[in-house]
């Protein structure tokens, strides 16, 4: 199929399969994105694991628990896609992805670079993160790769459920003490700006936007789900009894949106540069994971050789 061919397939609302003549650079658009999905659902179980010893509760032990092993679970349906593209050329085995985010080379969301710094942070985690990656991941239920675009409608149902959990953890503490509040407050005011930088640079920015669109792997632009997520949010901040902290939040009448301020971009270059508050520990976290752990992989694969041997 020629490239024109290719568009006017995809652009009819047609899904590729793993099987399927497909462009190079459809497939590598491909493998970059899901494979740093992938990494993102990985490296953001860290911040979380941080509190599993620490839940308050019995109950709030078992839901984090929960919501973690989703994540892995995540991680694992978008490292079975991504391998789906692997056609001996364009590289998209699991140790190759994985190694090119252990090395660097690779990115993963920049928001799994900030510290979960109290129990209120794993409510603003739950909500903003949360929220922000189901903002994005339903438009990509409707992606052109099918093994991705099915991978989202399983992802999203369990990230609704990541996304409420955060926000009854938060409505718990705005409705307990003076002290219980301000920490909900101090969340918000710490995830607040790297929530909305989730969504990626603004469109005039996005290098990859135009041509993924084109391949109906994006569905919408990053400022559009940026700015439907303020839209959404700012009620649900005001029903905590939180402050949003931007002095420019406004509701504008005539575009039937909320304005909001500059996002810090120079924080979200440094972030993704390698220099964020916990860039280098998430890494080493990872790295050593891999070199304390790897009997366990030739443990099992030593087992699958045997059992088809
Ligand atoms: N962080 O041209 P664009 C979750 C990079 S899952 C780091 O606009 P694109 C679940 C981008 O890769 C969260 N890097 O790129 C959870 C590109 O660099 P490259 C993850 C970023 O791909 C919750 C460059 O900047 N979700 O949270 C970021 O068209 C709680 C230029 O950008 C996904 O991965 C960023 N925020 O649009 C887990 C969804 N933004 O690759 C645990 C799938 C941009 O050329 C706990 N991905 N960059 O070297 C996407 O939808 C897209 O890839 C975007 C970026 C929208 C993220």
């Amino acid at each position: 199929m020629n490239q024109d061919k290719f568009l006017e397939y995809v652009q009819a609302e047609n899904k590729v399969e793993p099987k399927d003549v497909m462009p190079d650079d459809y497939r590598k658009l491909l493998v970059r994105q899901i494979s740093q999905h992938a990494h993102s659902e990985i490296v953001g179980m860290l911040p979380e694991a941080n509190w599993i010893s620490r839940a308050p509760t019995l109950r709030r032990k078992m839901a984090l628990l929960a919501k973690i092993q989703d994540e892995a679970g995540h991680g694992l349906y978008l490292y079975a896609a991504t391998e789906t593209l692997n056609n001996g050329e364009i590289a998209a085995d699991r140790d190759s992805t994985y190694n090119d985010m252990l090395s660097g080379k690779a990115k993963y969301s920049s928001i799994f670079n900030y510290p979960a710094l109290s129990w209120a942070d794993i409510g603003a985690i739950g909500w903003l993160v949360d929220g922000a990656a189901i903002m994005n991941q339903v438009m990509l239920m409707g992606n052109s790769y099918g093994p991705y675009s099915r991978a989202m409608v399983r992802i999203c149902k369990e990230e609704s459920f990541h996304q409420r959990q955060g926000y009854e953890i938060l409505m718990t503490l705005c409705r307990g003490t003076k002290e219980q509040k301000n920490l909900a407050q101090e969340a918000l005011n710490r995830f607040w700006w790297p929530a909305l930088m989730m969504f990626g640079p603004n469109d005039a920015d996005s290098p990859n936007s135009q041509k993924s669109m084109n391949y109906r792997v994006k569905r919408e632009s990053n400022d559009d789900l940026r700015q439907r997520f303020v839209d959404v949010t700012v009620s649900q901040a005001e029903f905590l009894g939180l402050k949003i902290p931007d002095e420019n939040l406004k509701w504008n009448e005539e575009t039937q949106h909320y304005d909001f301020g500059e996002l810090p971009w120079d924080e979200f270059m440094e972030v993704l540069k390698g220099n964020g508050p916990c860039n280098k520990k998430r890494l080493e976290t990872k790295r050593k994971a891999q070199r304390e752990h790897s009997w366990v992989k030739d443990a099992a694969m030593a087992y699958a050789g045997k059992q088809t041997n």
